[in-house]
């Protein structure tokens, strides 16, 4: 048998040759017979079984090292896993907060929006009250000077008007020293500017020629509180004035020429065929006119001089 030499070392520290069990056959001799190699046998550690044990144990650690890398990355993972969810979740709820601040931020604003406007609309209705108010207190202020100049008139009426019963028919109003009558009964039909006249006529007088301003504003204030009972709004009254001769040339019954007319705006218009006046004052009492067809029927007012008290 061929004998394998290897270097070994003894307990001894002294070198001897180094031999295996497996060097011997079943052939061989058995170690028995080589007290030498029996001692080495005893005190050496197969190499085979000592590379196995050897190998085991770095794959061992191997496999060790590389749970524990798997465990670490893991761990790792999961570490920044749990940071960005908790970042998210900090994030999300930042999120919901400013989105919410947002939200009320904009109820606000429209809430502020909503306000404003109907602040202005207030200060539009505020300033439109006030060019109004300029406006009526201009026409009091004038209204003022009127009446002023009124009673003064009226005062100096006051012995006519005492007699005044003396003066006028039963039915008819003594006014600036005119007897007048106003065809304000519910019995009284309208009727056209001609038949109107000719009630008047039988009556001793004529449709009222109606031309100075303190007799205007008389009949005005007389009749302004007439409403029609048959209509929801005032009536017209047909006064005695006409362009029936001359188109536009307006003309009194006592066949003077028109000086002074308070008409309503945008009258007189000759809107189809419109020859005769209607009084149909509103609030502004030198608005009061309107040209209307003569054939209308309307109510109306006459005048006649008073009686003879002589
Ligand atoms: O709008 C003004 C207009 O109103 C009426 O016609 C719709 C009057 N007609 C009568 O009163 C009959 C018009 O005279 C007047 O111009």
């Amino acid at each position: 048998m061929e004998e394998r030499e290897n270097s070994g070392v003894t307990f001894d520290g002294s070198y001897k040759r180094m031999i295996y069990q497996d060097d011997f056959s079943e052939d061989d001799q058995t170690l028995s017979s080589y007290p030498e190699k029996q001692q080495v046998s005893m005190l050496m550690v197969r190499p085979e079984s000592s590379l196995n044990h050897h190998q085991r144990l770095t794959a061992g650690l191997a496999v060790l090292a590389v749970v524990l890398l798997a465990v670490d990355v893991g761990l790792g993972v999961y570490y920044n896993k749990l940071t960005d969810g908790q970042m998210v979740t900090d994030i999300s709820s930042e999120v919901a907060k400013l989105q919410a601040s947002y939200d009320t931020i904009i109820q606000s604003r429209d809430e502020a929006k909503k306000q404003l406007a109907k602040e202005i609309s207030e200060q539009q209705m505020t300033k439109w009250e006030i060019a109004h108010q300029s406006t009526r207190t201009e026409y009091y202020e004038k209204m003022d000077d009127q009446i002023h100049i009124d009673i003064s008139a009226l005062r100096s009426h006051i012995p006519m008007l005492k007699e005044g019963c003396r003066h006028c028919l039963p039915g008819w109003t003594f006014m600036n020293s005119v007897c007048y009558y106003f065809a304000f009964s519910e019995d009284i039909l309208p009727r056209s500017w001609d038949d109107a006249r000719e009630f008047c006529k039988i009556q001793g007088g004529d449709l009222a020629v109606i031309n100075s301003r303190e007799n205007h504003l008389a009949i005005t204030r007389l009749i302004s509180g007439y409403k029609d009972p048959q209509s929801t709004g005032s009536t017209d009254f047909w006064i005695g004035l006409t362009d029936t001769e001359q188109e536009g040339t307006w003309k009194w019954l006592d066949g003077t020429r028109l000086t002074e007319g308070y008409w309503i705006d945008g009258e007189p218009n000759n809107q189809g065929n419109e020859d005769c006046v209607a009084t149909f004052p509103k609030s502004n009492p030198f608005q009061a006119w309107n040209d209307a067809p003569c054939s209308y029927h309307l109510k109306w007012i006459c005048q006649r001089p008073p009686r003879s008290t002589n």
